[in-house]
């Protein structure tokens, strides 16, 4: 793109601006919260590009509080994260994947302290890193209670419906900075020349019906009877509705979310016998991941019920996941509740 064309781009930090003037009582800490992630982001950025080439790759010996084994990139990323959010004094608590506990953050104005919580998957699919996979950042923002003087966890259990901004970072073959505050979803790519994500995919749509669905068919033994059927009636062929799907699955949420989005398609991560209440994690990932694709006009379910309803009750707990296209996430209610077959 010639300098021209740079100059009709707008950056984040001018999109953020123009919106939060909207808002005249607004006081700038949300924007200032919103760019203090995107630092954040660019910062890992970097160390990510660098990956193959400076010992950041692979695993730290370390199990995380999930069990699973610590690339040295999730330690990374979690450290800026918090780094940034913790200098920028507008985040008063941060849960993330990468710790057990909640983080309370000392603010630099106690009086002042900050009025969010952060909720964060600091590097979603890093094992996939060493084989040059894209990954991503998933985030969630709530408000802290008025009147709570000490943020806690129980601050931080809120329901998905209560965010007021959800977003990801997908460090792919561009990297791209995509949220909503519940006016819609909007995608900003990072443009290395000069260190800015600037508009690029305004008022994200996801379209309502796809022709791909992203699952590990190697647990289909262990699916329940109507997700056998779903996946049955998706392989069968039927010009009408462009069947057989394809399957894409990269294994990488973000990454697979972020193609679903944009072209339409269907995301699921069912109950398992190695994960009976699914994989992905409610508060990090499912709920800013539903929040986002709502607002595109897509859904999402734990297959019985609206993502965003669920009840937390602990930090790191799992749903399982149907997730996209509205039309794909209604067919799969439909056949899991029974009341469609493949045959129909
Ligand atoms: P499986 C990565 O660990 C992750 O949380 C998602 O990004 C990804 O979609 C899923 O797990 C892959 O899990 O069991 O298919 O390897």
């Amino acid at each position: 793109m010639d300098s021209v064309g740079l100059a009709n781009y707008e950056t984040l930090e001018q999109f953020i601006i123009e919106r939060q003037n909207q808002f005249p009582m607004s006081t700038g800490a949300f924007s200032r919260l919103i760019r203090d992630l995107s630092v954040a982001g660019k910062i890992v950025n970097r160390d990510m590009r660098r990956a193959g080439l400076v010992d950041i790759s692979g695993a730290t010996g370390m199990v995380n509080v999930q069990g699973e084994v610590q690339q040295k990139m999730d330690a990374l990323a979690h450290s800026e994260f918090v780094r940034a959010l913790k200098r920028g004094g507008e985040c008063c608590l941060i849960g993330s994947e990468e710790h057990a506990e909640a983080i309370p953050l000392q603010t630099n104005n106690q009086e002042e302290g900050g009025e969010y919580i952060v909720l964060l998957d600091p590097l979603d699919g890093s094992s996939n890193i060493e084989v040059n996979v894209s990954v991503g950042t998933i985030f969630s923002i709530y408000k802290l209670p008025s009147g709570v003087v000490e943020p806690s966890l129980d601050d931080a259990l809120q329901s998905g419906t209560e965010q007021i901004a959800a977003g990801y970072i997908v460090y792919g073959s561009s990297t791209m900075f995509v949220y909503t505050t519940g006016n819609g979803v909007n995608g900003f790519t990072l443009d290395p020349s000069i260190g800015e994500f600037l508009l690029s995919h305004p008022n994200i749509r996801i379209p309502h019906q796809g022709t791909s669905y992203s699952i590990n068919e190697g647990n289909y033994n262990s699916f329940e009877e109507g997700l056998k059927e779903y996946i049955k009636w998706m392989q069968l062929t039927d010009p009408v509705d462009n069947r057989p799907y394809s399957t894409r699955y990269i294994g990488s949420f973000v990454s697979d979310f972020h193609r679903n989005l944009l072209k339409g398609g269907l995301y699921i991560y069912p109950s398992t016998e190695k994960n009976p209440e699914g994989k992905l994690r409610l508060m990090y990932e499912a709920n800013p991941m539903a929040f986002i694709v709502e607002q595109a006009g897509g859904l999402a379910s734990t297959g019985t019920q609206r993502v965003l309803e669920v009840t937390p009750d602990r930090l790191h707990q799992r749903v399982p996941l149907y997730i996209g296209s509205n039309d794909m996430v209604l067919a799969a209610e439909a056949f899991l509740s029974g009341s469609r077959l493949h045959t129909d």
